[in-house]
C-alpha cells in the first residue's frame, strides 16, 4: 500500500473531528539523520546518495513518509540546525540534482519525503543576520537585538541584557562588536533567533517554504515551531525569571507557545497550505503538554498543523537537574503523560507517537533491557507494539527498528554533540553542580550522541556506513556492537526486530481499528504491565469492535492485571491473536494462564 492510498473505514467513523480519515492516520513516518545514515565518498559524513542508495531498505521496511534532518548549507554547529541558505543543499551532503533524485526516487517507491523546517532561528553565516548586524540596514529588524544592562560596559562580563541562559549552556545572548548590541540565541551562540513579530522574516520564510513545496516535497517538520512568539511586555520589556544554581533563568518561560503563536500558524498555513493536498505538518511541540494547547493547534478546523510532538512522557526519567541526573522511570508516570496526550486530542486533532528521535538516548537501552542480547530484541519489540498500538501517527527512528542501543561513551572526547560538550564544562568546570563521574554517567544515558551513532548496516568495520577501507573515519565513532546488531542480518531473520516492525507497519496498513479506533488506558496503576483497549463504535454499541493491547515491560514474568483480565475473561482464542512478540501459541497460553512471559506483548481481538 502506498501513502496515498487510503483504508476503508466502516460507515459514520471519523478519525477525528473535522477531516474524516486523513492519510496519516494509517501512515508510518521514518526518520532520517542523514549525516549517520550512509555516506557514499568515504569522507565519513552520511550523504543525500547515501540516502538515495538505501531506500529500497526502507520500502521492505513499508514506511510511507521519510523525514530528513537538515541538509541545507550549514557551517554544522549544531549538525544542520544551523541554516546559513535555506535553498541550498550543503556541499557536505550533495547538490540539488542528489536532491531531486532523493525525491524522485522515494515517490517512485510511494514515500513522500518531509523536510525538516528549522525557522526559529538562523545561522549566525546566514546573509539575512549578516545584513542584520549593521542597525541601518533594512534587516536591522530581522532578530532579536538588545542594549547592554544600563550601567554597564557592553561586551563586559554581566553586562548581558539579562540573565537568560541558552538550551546549550551559557548566556542567551551574545554581543555583537559591530553592532554594540546583544543578539538573543535560545540555542547555540551560531544560532540567533528570528524576529517574528516582524512580517517581512515572516512572509521570507513562506516565501521559501513555498518554494520547496512547488519542488515536490510533502511538508515539514518544524523545528521548535512553538517559540516563535515570544511573551513580550507592553514594551517589549524581557522579563528575567528565578536564577537556577548555573546562574542562569530559563530563556524558555518567555519563548514557548507565546501570545501570537496561533496567529503565525494561521498564516503560514494561509500562505503556504491552503489549496494544497497531500502534505503533512508535525510541529515539534516544545512547551506544549498533552492538553487543551495540544488539541487547538492540532485541530483541522484552526488550520494550524497537523500534529505536534509532545515531549511530556521523556522528561519522566528526568531528576532534580534535568535530564543530565536521571532517574528511574515508573511505568506508571509513562502511562500518566501518555493518556494525557491521547485523551488531548481523543475528539478534535491527532498524536503523533514516538520514542526515539535524534535528540533522545535509544529507547531500547533506556527503558527496555540490553543486559543479554536475548532481552534487547524482546524489549525492542515490545516497547514497539506498545508505541505503534497507540492512536496517532508513529514516528521510527533509523536504527530503532533493528533495536540499534546507546553508543556507550566513556570519554568526553568521544562526544560530538555541542550541547554534551557545553553542558559538561557549565555543570563541572564552571557551576561545579555535578562532579565529573556523574556528569559521564548522565551523558551515557541521556547524550544526544546515543542517537547519532551511524546506522548498522553490517558486520564490516564501519558498519557498512562507509567502506572499511574509506579515507575519513566516521565522523562520530561506530558502536562496536554493529558485529551482531546490524540490518543485513536482521532482513533476513523472522524473529528479528526489523521483522517486527514490518509487522506493525502492515498492521496500521490494514487494520481501521488500528488506524481509527479510540484509545482507553487500563489499569493506570501497574507498575510492570501497560495495557489499553483500541475500538472502533459499530451501530449497535453490544458489537463494539476492538483490541486489547497488553504489554509485560519488564524482564520478569508479570500478572495480566484486572482490568484486562476482565475482559479476556477466560475465555482465548488463538485466532484471535493480532499481533505478539511471543508466538501465537505461546501468547494463547499467557493469556489463559494469566502470566505474561519478560517483556511479552499481545494484541488481541476482543
Ligand atoms: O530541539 C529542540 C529542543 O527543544 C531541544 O532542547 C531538545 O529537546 C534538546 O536537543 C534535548 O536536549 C531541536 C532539534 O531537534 C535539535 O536537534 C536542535 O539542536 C534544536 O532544536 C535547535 O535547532
Ligand atoms: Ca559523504
Amino acid at each position: 500500500m502506498t501513502s496515498t492510498q487510503r483504508i476503508e473505514l466502516p460507515d459514520g467513523v471519523r478519525t477525528n473531528g473535522a477531516d474524516p480519515n486523513p492519510w496519516w492516520a494509517n501512515s508510518v513516518v521514518y526518520q532520517i539523520y542523514p549525516r549517520s545514515f550512509q555516506d557514499t565518498n568515504g569522507d565519513g559524513i552520511g550523504d543525500l546518495k547515501g540516502i538515495t542508495s538505501r531506500l529500497d531498505y526502507l520500502a521492505r521496511l513499508g514506511v510511507d513518509v521519510i523525514w530528513l534532518s537538515p541538509v541545507y548549507k550549514s557551517p554544522q554547529d549544531d549538525n544542520g540546525y544551523d541554516i546559513a541558505d535555506y535553498r541550498q543543499i550543503d556541499p557536505m551532503f550533495g547538490t540539488m540534482d542528489d536532491m531531486d533524485e532523493l525525491l524522485a526516487t522515494a515517490h517512485r517507491l510511494g514515500m513522500k519525503v518531509v523536510m525538516d523546517l528549522v525557522v526559529n532561528h538562523t545561522s549566525d553565516e546566514h546573509p539575512w543576520f549578516q545584513a542584520s548586524r549593521d542597525a541601518n540596514d533594512p534587516h536591522a529588524d530581522w532578530y532579536w537585538w538588545r542594549p547592554a544592562k544600563p550601567g554597564h560596559e557592553p561586551g563586559t562580563p554581566g553586562a548581558e541584557p539579562n540573565h537568560w541562559g541558552s538550551y546549550f549552556g551559557g548566556s542567551a545572548w551574545q554581543y555583537d562588536a559591530k553592532r554594540g548590541e546583544y543578539y538573543l540565541h535560545q540555542f547555540s551562540k551560531k544560532q540567533p533567533d528570528l524576529n517574528w513579530e516582524n512580517p517581512e522574516v515572516r512572509h521570507a520564510v513562506y516565501d521559501m517554504m513555498n518554494w520547496w513545496m512547488d519542488r515536490g516535497i510533502d511538508g515539514f517538520r518544524m523545528d521548535v515551531i512553538t517559540l516563535i512568539s515570544k511573551h513580550l511586555g507592553p514594551n517589549g520589556e524581557m522579563e528575567d525569571g528565578e536564577i537556577g544554581p548555573e546562574g542562569y533563568s530559563n530563556v524558555y518561560w518567555f519563548c514557548e507557545d507565546g501570545p501570537r503563536l496561533d496567529e503565525f500558524l494561521q498564516e503560514m498555513h494561509r500562505e503556504v497550505f491552503d489549496g494544497r493536498e497531500g502534505y503533512l505538518t508535525v510541529g515539534e511541540g516544545t512547551g506544549i503538554d498533552g492538553g487543551p494547547r495540544d488539541e487547538f493547534i492540532t485541530d483541522p478546523r484552526n488550520r494550524e498543523l497537523d500534529m505536534l510532538f509532545v515531549f511530556t512522557h521523556l522528561d519522566i526519567d528526568h531528576g532534580e537537574g534535568g535530564k543530565w541526573t536521571p532517574k528511574p522511570m515508573r511505568l506508571t508516570d509513562l502511562k500518566r503523560t501518555m493518556a494525557a496526550q491521547q485523551n488531548a486530542v481523543a475528539s478534535h486533532g491527532w498524536a503523533s507517537i514516538f520514542l526515539d528521535n535524534h535528540d533522545q538516548p535509544r529507547v531500547v537501552s533506556r527503558w527496555g533491557d540490553t543486559t543479554t542480547d536475548e532481552l534487547r530484541v524482546k524489549s525492542a519489540k515490545a516497547l514497539a507494539l506498545l508505541a505503534h498500538l497507540h492512536r496517532g501517527t508513529p514516528y521510527i527512528y533509523q536504527g530503532e527498528e533493528l533495536g540499534m542501543t546507546n553508543a556507550g561513551f566513556t570519554r568526553l572526547d568521544q562526544y560530538r554533540d555541542l550541547e554534551s560538550i557545553n553542558m559538561y564544562h557549565q555543570r563541572v568546570d564552571e557551576a561545579k553542580v555535578e562532579s565529573a563521574e556523574d556528569m559521564m554517567a548522565g551523558l551515557a544515558a541521556q547524550s544526544r550522541d546515543n542517537a547519532r551513532t551511524p546506522m548498522q548496516w553490517d558486520s564490516t568495520p564501519y558498519a557498512g556506513f562507509t567502506a572499511a577501507d574509506a579515507p575519513a573515519k566516521p565522523w562520530i565513532e561506530v558502536n562496536p556492537n554493529h558485529t551482531t546488531i546490524n540490518a543485513e542480518d536482521e532482513v533476513a531473520d523472522p524473529d528479528s526486530v526489523f521483522a517486527f516492525y514490518q509487522r506493525l507497519i502492515e498492521l496500521r496498513h490494514t487494520n481501521p481499528i488500528v488506524a481509527a479506533g479510540d484509545w482507553k488506558l487500563l489499569d493506570p496503576d501497574d507498575e510492570q504491565v501497560y495495557d489499553f483497549l483500541r475500538s472502533l463504535p459499530e451501530e449497535n454499541p453490544e458489537e463494539r469492535r476492538s483490541l486489547l493491547v497488553i504489554v509485560n515491560c519488564g524482564s520478569t514474568s508479570a500478572h495480566i492485571p484486572h482490568d484486562a483480565a476482565e475482559l479476556i475473561h477466560g475465555a482465548v482464542d488463538a485466532s484471535r491473536i493480532v499481533l505478539s512478540t511471543t508466538d501465537p501459541d505461546m501468547a494463547a497460553a499467557s493469556l489463559l494462564l494469566g502470566k505474561l512471559s519478560p517483556w511479552e506483548g499481545i494484541v488481541y481481538q476482543l
